[in-house]
C-alpha cells in the first residue's frame, strides 16, 4: 500500500494523516491512500509555488521600489536559461502528477478480475436502495444501509428510476463516488479495508431532501455476520408495510408485471389501473367472473391456475406470503 506523504507531519500540520483527521476521515478502502496522496502530492507542489511566487513577487516589490536615490536598471530582455528551467521544471512536475494520477484512477476504475460481487444500487428522490446479487436468498434488497463484507471486492451497478433526477453516491471513506442517471447504467467498484460504520452521501443536488439523502456503509467481517444484517432488515415484521409493498413487488413480480400498462410478452395483465379494478367483476379464461377484492388476490398468488385472467396464459408462479406481506402487497395493488 502507499505510504502517504508524510508531508503534513513534517510541517507540524494535521494535513496528510492517514488514520483520518478534521480534514479527511479515515482511509477505509484500498484507493484512498492513493486517493489522499494524488491530493496531497498536487496540494503541495500548489503550496510551495504559491509562496515561491508570491514571495519573489513581494520581494522584488520592495527591492526595487521608487525611491531617492534609487536608479532604475535597464530590465533584460531575455534569459535562456532561464526560461527553460521555467518551461522544463513545471513540464516534469505536471508529467508526475499525471502519472499518478493516471495510475490511482485506472486502480479505481477497474476492478480485479474474479471474486467480484455484484450490488445494484437504486437512488431515487430520496433515498437508497441495495440489491445483492448472487446473495442465497430471493429478498435482497435493503433500504436503510448498505452492507459489505471486509476485504471483498464490490462493483456497483447503479441506476435511477426513469423519472427521477441525478443522484449520485459518495462514500467519504472509501474516497469513492459516481452518479446515478435516470435509465443508464453507471459502474463503480470498491473494497473496503476496515470494518465499522461510514457515511454514505447523495453529493448531486436533487430537490427538497437531498440533505437528508444519506445512510451508512456497514463492513462486517464475516459472511455470516453480513447476511444476518442484509436479512434482518428485510424481516417484513420490522417493515412497514408503505415499504414492503413495493419490495416484494420489485423482487418477484417485475418480471411478468408492470406497473406503466406495458405488456410484457408471456406475462401476466399490467397492475396499472388495479386500484380501479378493485371491487369489480374479473372475467376469466373459462367464461366465470369474480369480484376484485382479497380473497381475489389471495388466490392469485396461491393459486394462479384458479382464476385466469381472460386473454392471458395460465402461467403464473405461485407465492406463499405471510399475512403482513399479502397485506402490503395488496395495500401497493390497491394504489395502482
Ligand atoms: C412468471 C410470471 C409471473 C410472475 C413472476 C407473477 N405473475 Fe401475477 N400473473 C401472471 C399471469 C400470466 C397472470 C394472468 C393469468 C392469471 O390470472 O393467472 C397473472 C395474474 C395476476 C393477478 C391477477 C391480475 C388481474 O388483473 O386480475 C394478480 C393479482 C397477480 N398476478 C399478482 C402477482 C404478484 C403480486 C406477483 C409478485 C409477487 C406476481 N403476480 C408475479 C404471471 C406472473
Ligand atoms: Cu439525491
Amino acid at each position: 500500500m502507499m505510504a502517504d506523504l508524510g508531508l503534513g507531519k513534517l510541517a507540524g500540520l494535521p494535513l496528510a494523516q492517514s488514520g483520518g483527521s478534521f480534514w479527511f476521515p479515515p482511509q477505509s478502502s484500498t484507493v484512498a491512500a492513493g486517493s489522499d496522496f494524488t491530493y496531497f502530492v498536487v496540494l503541495w507542489l500548489c503550496i510551495i509555488f504559491f509562496v515561491g511566487i508570491c514571495g519573489a513577487t513581494l520581494y522584488f516589490m520592495v527591492k526595487y521600489r521608487k525611491r531617492p536615490g534609487h536608479k532604475e536598471e535597464i530590465t533584460s530582455t531575455h534569459n535562456t536559461k532561464l526560461e527553460l528551467a521555467w518551461s522544463i521544471i513545471p513540464l516534469i512536475l505536471l508529467l508526475v502528477v499525471f502519472g499518478i494520477s493516471t495510475y490511482w484512477y485506472l486502480e479505481m476504475v477497474n476492478p480485479p478480475n474474479s471474486g467480484v460481487r455484484e450490488i445494484k444500487v437504486e437512488a431515487s428522490q430520496w433515498k437508497w436502495r441495495f440489491k445483492y446479487e448472487g446473495a442465497p436468498f430471493t429478498k435482497s434488497w435493503t433500504t436503510k444501509k448498505l452492507y459489505l463484507i471486509k476485504d471483498k471486492p464490490y462493483q456497483m451497478i447503479m441506476t435511477t428510476p426513469d423519472r427521477d433526477v441525478i443522484h449520485s453516491m459518495f462514500i467519504p471513506a472509501f474516497r469513492v463516488k459516481q452518479d446515478c442517471v435516470p435509465g443508464r447504467y453507471n459502474k463503480l467498484w470498491f473494497q473496503p479495508t476496515e470494518t465499522g460504520e461510514f457515511d454514505l452521501f447523495c453529493t448531486e443536488y436533487c430537490g427538497r431532501d437531498h440533505s437528508e439523502m444519506i445512510t451508512k456503509v456497514v463492513v462486517v467481517d464475516t459472511e455470516a455476520e453480513w447476511r444476518r444484517l442484509v436479512e434482518s432488515e428485510y424481516d417484513p415484521e420490522k417493515i412497514d408495510l408503505e415499504e414492503l409493498g413495493p419490495m416484494i413487488y420489485a423482487d418477484n413480480c417485475t418480471s411478468c408485471h408492470t406497473l406503466d400498462g406495458q405488456q410484457i410478452p408471456g406475462g401476466g395483465p399490467s397492475f396499472q389501473g388495479f386500484g380501479e379494478r378493485w371491487g369489480k367483476d374479473r372475467k376469466f379464461a373459462d367464461g366465470t367472473s369474480r369480484v376484485v377484492d382479497e380473497a381475489y388476490v389471495k388466490d392469485s398468488l396461491e393459486t394462479p391456475g384458479k382464476n385466469v385472467v381472460e386473454g392471458f396464459p395460465n402461467a403464473m408462479t405461485s407465492f406463499n406470503f405471510n399475512e403482513k406481506e399479502r397485506e402490503a402487497i395488496i395495500a401497493f395493488l390497491r394504489k395502482q
